[in-house]
């Protein structure tokens, strides 16, 4: 494969399973994992397996790395997080070009995701002057109550095809400047931008003097790699992003061994589109939140809940604007949508459909598997429009794929609102509105039960300044803005006392 990118990443045919910041080691012995390209189908490059014994070199070096990061100041770490934030505007284009290749979002999209690396790095060199406790007063004369957030540990950090490398740039960099190390666990359907990162990085550890194990990654099968990592109490807090079913198991390991766990899970998220809605935004907001990524975020648009007077408008405004969206090689920027991740998304997408029309819903627009010159990869299809009820059974289900389902509400904004509630899933949603009332009513406590809420704005597209994550289904916990960065460290609550007495709380007379 000679693609100018690849050679720019310094990916060349077969690369390594692990890396401890500058080290990549590990080999082949047991086989390689293969990185094929949705956009052609073609083999991008193969990465040797990590076995068990790389595994422990991992987290051992991770475990050192600790003792040493926990004690630098906390602006210093921020420090090696501000120099990566220039290594990845670097390698900004190069960069987004792989993951648009090697996962198939648009090329758009792809540099988007980047952004939002470099984003973080910004938003993280910040926080390392910012990691504030509070102080109290204390109920005893003479002392002083206060509390501090110290490092935690190793943070293990799985993430998923969709977002390769935002995701644990998020974990990765809030980590860091909290004092704690990482090891990441990259998804196997994108391995390669997990290996071009470090390889471009590399060179920011050795030229700070940093220990090898800081931050690692490490690709090997997951029966090895996650098996462990959810499993090992060397790792106190696992961050995980994927299916349901995935967090779930993820939840009880973890659980099990009293480690911490955030989990960000599926969505099912809406657009309640009312009457007073200005559609001029709501088109475009519901295409990209349906065909963005091709409908593989988390935070995708998978239903809208449209009132009756409003229905006929959208709906006819819809198939409009879905013929105009172009459909090829996501590196081509002509193009909207790229293919799906895989051909088993291709069949996951299809055998969704065929559960709507057995529950009675109507396929109004596409859904079709797309073949002939440029969709030999057999991964493209057209994005789907959908007329159903919210309470059928695939609805109530995330299927990642553009399927959009659309459902109709009558009455007041409450009732749009029950059926955006709906559903097992509490990640993302959306009003459209022009009407403070109704924007007021979503955004209140009878509200929308999801992590995220919007106002006149899809339901993708999150900037890292917030907290992200969300309920019910979706799992627990948050990452990227705000105060997320919490649940990297672990809280220490202080009293001290600076007396020549000995009082005892709460009024308790102990004389011995
Ligand atoms: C995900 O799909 O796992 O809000 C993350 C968004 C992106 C992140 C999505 N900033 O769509």
């Amino acid at each position: 494969m000679s693609l100018p990118f690849l050679k720019q990443l310094g990916i060349g045919e077969l690369s390594l399973p692990i890396c401890t910041g500058a080290r990549h080691s590990g080999d082949d012995s047991d086989g390689v994992q293969e990185s094929f390209s949705p956009a052609d189908g073609k083999l991008i490059g193969k990465i040797g397996k990590a076995k068990q014994s790389d595994y422990e070199h991992v987290v051992a070096t991770a475990e050192k790395a600790f003792l040493h990061w926990r004690s630098v100041p906390a602006p210093k770490r921020g420090e090696l997080v501000r120099q990566i934030g220039v290594k990845l505007r670097e390698i900004k284009d190069p960069l987004g070009r792989l993951v648009s290749y090697e996962m198939g979002k648009s090329l758009q999209e792809g540099l988007g995701e980047v952004q939002e690396m470099i984003d973080v790095c910004d938003f993280a060199v910040g926080l390392s002057r910012q990691l504030y406790g509070l102080t109290m007063h204390s109920e005893r004369p003479d002392h002083r109550m206060y509390e501090q957030w110290h490092p935690m540990g190793i943070v293990g950090i799985i993430s998923a095809f969709n977002f390769p490398v935002a995701v644990w740039a998020w974990n990765a960099m809030l980590a860091a400047v909290c004092g704690d190390v990482s090891v990441w666990k990259p998804s196997k359907k994108a391995p390669l931008t997990a290996i071009a990162i470090f390889n471009a990085i590399g060179e920011v550890f050795k030229d700070n003097d940093v220990p090898e194990g800081v931050m690692s990654y490490i690709v090997g099968p997951g029966a090895v790699v996650g098996e462990s990592m959810i499993n090992d109490t060397r790792i106190p807090l696992i961050s995980a992003t994927g299916s349901t079913r995935v967090g779930i198991r993820v939840a009880e390991a973890c659980a099990r061994r009293l480690g911490k766990s955030i989990l960000e899970l599926g969505g099912n998220n809406a657009i309640i589109i009312t009457p007073s809605a200005d559609l001029k935004l709501t088109i475009p907001a519901v295409v990209f939140g349906c065909v963005g990524t091709a409908g593989q975020r988390c935070t995708s648009t998978r239903r809208l809940i449209i009132h009756e007077s409003m229905y006929d408008q959208v709906k006819a405004a819809l198939i409009k604007a879905y013929t105009t969206v172009r459909i090829g090689d996501p590196l081509d920027t002509t193009n909207h949508m790229g293919p799906l991740v895989d051909t088993g998304a291709v069949k996951d997408m299809q055998d969704a459909l065929e559960s709507a029309r057995q529950e009675g819903a109507s396929i109004i627009y596409g859904g079709e598997v797309l073949s002939g010159a440029g969709f030999e990869s057999g991964c493209y299809v057209k994005p789907c429009i959908v007329e159903a009820k919210n309470e059928m059974e695939i609805v109530q289900q995330e299927t990642f794929a553009p399927i959009l389902y659309l459902c109709k509400y009558s009455g007041d904004v409450e009732l749009a609102i029950a059926q955006q509630n709906g559903v097992p899933q509490g990640l993302s949603s959306a009003i459209f509105s022009t009407n403070v009332l109704e924007v007021e009513e979503f955004l209140s406590t009878r509200g929308s039960d999801c992590g995220l809420a919007n106002v006149n704005i899809g339901t993708s597209g999150a900037e890292i300044g917030g907290a992200f994550g969300g309920e019910k289904e979706t799992g627990w916990g948050r990452e990227s803005g705000s105060d997320s960065w919490r649940y990297y460290m672990r809280r220490q609550t202080n009293t001290i006392n600076y007396g020549k007495e000995l009082p005892l709380a709460q009024g308790i007379e102990f004389d011995v």
